[in-house]
């Protein structure tokens, strides 16, 4: 196979390491259609990873930010028109139709593969193909699963190595025959002998393609976060949700956190909120300077993958090593540990370059700089700022960072046995309607919270932002197979859970986000937000203590106002009860949106949901 496989294709040269003829057969089978100038087998190393920088550097993808600011930095800006997740052009290519459920775009799979093949057929003419081998989770962890991206994007590889445990080793747990999901990518931009590179090669056309039956991923035309990162969304959540499935396990949009009070006792929990709704800053959360001795620790920002243990618990683990976070609304206040992460070793892409080589975004600090570059490579002053409305950077500007940055990383981040988890917590961006926090009276009645999920659109996918849409489990775009069947899949696990010795974890539903008659947030949320997780901590420790008492009202237990620690903030019971409180009328609205939701989900939505829906409609009505 170390031969040219024909004229113009270079010869495939898998290093002595690689072992693996069906992975070795299939680079080459990839490379005869995309028929890049050079195949590259990234071995993860940082050397590598510097020479990719360099070469980057002097391509003009990125550039070198000031090494007394920002050591060992990048900047890379993307093309205006790539700059965030595309959920119109993503696709679940399964047998059947029903299979992929009415939330996702099908198309069947064997049109899909004509489709792509005319479209990956050269795509990677005078670029190099890089082998990106990577394990999601810790290399050999019996939760953790391989992919191997073959990209024609040096941005990608050098982000997967951050994000994923990337390189060599990962062959060692391969070995001979062991199972991979192999990821296509290409910015679909293929250079003609002589043509000169744009900084940001990517294609108006775009598919971001998934076949969960064969568990592929192909990706065209873009090179940006979900959308090329394939261990990321494509992998990790919509081809591993359907691997969980079949194998009785979950893969969620979830952050990991751990937390410990000053007695010393710790609990892990997951947490699910939609993209660009503050997940890595809950994740990393600093209690109030009153909350002494509480401590907060991040196993992971964005996606979890749980898995039944033989004690009937269920154990967690950070599938990825990076964090890819929005980096506006960043600040030493907002997520002091985020900015202690980025401090070095980081890529950024889309914020504003700053006249000393460092980076700036809206709201990392209160003035901007006098004058900036913004991420369209444009002056960029306050004064135009407030002129034309544009951004220094983009709303959904991004740091690439490694997990290992974060001073508050818990110690166990990296144990291939993951963690126990004792509570679910579910967040939408809602202005209104939904209360600060409610906990769900038992595991049916809070998979129905999550099922029902509403949240204000984000930055974080292209389209219209602001608009309130269900997002099931914070999963909408993420969910690799129909959406009813993953709500029958959780209320599966649970019966497991109770059939079990364990105890069922506790489920929550937060929201952080409502706003006052002048549109401002009443919470102050951010550090703040560990007064609800201790009033959360105390239900699961001690269900009959002094402060894990509650209200229970139409769905589910809030606290009151005596429940929650406020040492350290003046926060009114009036505003307590702006945020807590349950408006008939709202929500005799809010379950119409309910019911549409089910309606379109009806094919195969456990009666058991639709059980809890009637219930609350005569509650409501009564
Ligand atoms: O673009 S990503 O999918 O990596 C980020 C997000 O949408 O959460
Ligand atoms: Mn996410």
């Amino acid at each position: 196979m170390n031969q040219p496989l024909m004229a113009g294709i270079p010869a495939v040269n898998a290093p002595a390491h690689v072992k693996h003829q069906k992975l070795i057969n299939w680079v080459a089978e990839i490379a005869a259609l995309t028929k890049p100038a050079r195949i590259y087998w990234c071995d993860g190393s940082q050397e590598e990873y510097d020479r990719l920088c360099a070469e980057m550097v002097a391509a003009g993808t990125m550039k070198k930010l000031n090494p007394e600011k920002r050591p060992n930095s990048y900047l890379a800006c993307s093309d205006p028109s790539d700059v965030a997740r595309v959920e119109d052009r993503t696709f679940i290519c399964s047998q059947n139709k029903e299979d992929a459920g009415p939330t996702n775009n099908w198309t069947d799979p064997a049109e899909m593969r004509q489709t792509l093949n005319g479209l990956f057929d050269g795509c990677m003419a005078g670029r190099t193909l890089y082998v990106v081998p990577f394990s999601m989770g810790p290399l050999g962890s019996p939760i953790a699963h391989i992919g191997v991206e073959l990209s024609d994007s040096p941005y990608v590889a050098v982000n997967m190595r951050i994000m994923t445990r990337m390189g060599k080793a990962v062959y060692d747990v391969l070995g001979t025959d062991g199972e991979f999901v192999p990821c296509v990518h290409t910015v679909g931009a293929p250079l003609a002998a002589g043509q000169k590179d744009v900084a940001w090669p990517c294609n108006a056309t775009k598919y971001i393609v998934h076949y969960p039956e064969t568990r592929e991923i192909w990706s065209y035309g873009s090179g940006y976060g979900g959308n090329a990162l394939l261990g990321k969304k494509c992998f990790a959540l919509r081809i591993a949700s359907t691997m969980g499935r079949a194998q009785g396990w979950l893969a969620e949009h979830m952050l990991i956190l751990g937390v410990e009070s000053p007695e010393g006792k710790k609990h892990y929990v997951a947490a699910a909120f939609p993209s660009a709704c503050g997940k890595t800053n809950f994740a990393m959360l600093i209690p109030p300077k009153a909350f002494g001795g509480w401590k907060v620790t991040t196993i992971g920002d964005d996606i979890a993958w749980i898995k039944p243990g033989a004690d009937g618990r269920l154990y967690a683990i950070n599938p990825e090593a990076g964090y890819f976070g929005v980096a506006p609304g960043t600040n030493e206040k907002s997520n002091y540990n985020c900015m202690a992460s980025v401090s070095a070793n980081t890529i950024f892409t889309n914020v504003a370059l700053t006249d000393d080589g460092d980076v700036w975004w809206e709201g990392m600090t209160k003035e901007a700089p006098a004058h900036l570059i913004d991420w369209q490579g444009k002056d960029w002053t306050p004064e135009i700022g407030k002129e034309t409305g544009r951004k220094a950077a983009h709303p959904n500007a991004r740091f690439t960072v490694a997990a290992t940055q974060n001073p508050v990383i818990d110690p166990a981040w990296d144990d291939p046995a993951g963690v126990p988890i004792s509570a679910f917590i579910f967040g939408g961006r809602r202005s209104t309607t939904v209360p600060l926090v409610t906990e769900a009276r038992n595991w049916v009645e809070g998979v129905y919270m999550a099922a029902t999920m509403g949240s204000e659109t984000t930055a974080a996918a292209v389209g219209q932002q602001g608009v309130v849409r269900r997002d099931p489990f914070a999963m909408l775009p993420f969910a690799g197979y129909n959406m009813s069947e993953y709500f029958q899949h959780w209320l599966d696990i649970g019966k497991k859970i109770a059939a079990s010795p364990a105890e069922l974890p506790k489920i929550y539903c937060v929201n952080w986000f409502r706003t006052d008659a002048d549109g401002k947030f009443v919470w102050p949320g951010f550090g703040d937000n560990m007064r609800v997780l201790k009033w959360m901590l105390d239900r699961i420790e001690d269900p009959q203590g002094v402060k894990s008492g509650g209200v229970e009202h139409l769905f589910g237990i809030t606290p009151r106002f005596e429940d929650l620690q406020w040492e350290g903030l003046d926060f009114s019971a009036d505003q307590f009860a702006t945020i807590t409180s349950i408006d008939k009328a709202a929500w005799l609205k809010e379950l119409e949106l309910h019911a549409e939701l089910f309606d379109k989900l009806k094919h195969k939505l456990p009666a058991e949901l639709q059980g809890v829906k009637d219930k609350l409609e005569k509650k409501l009505a009564a």
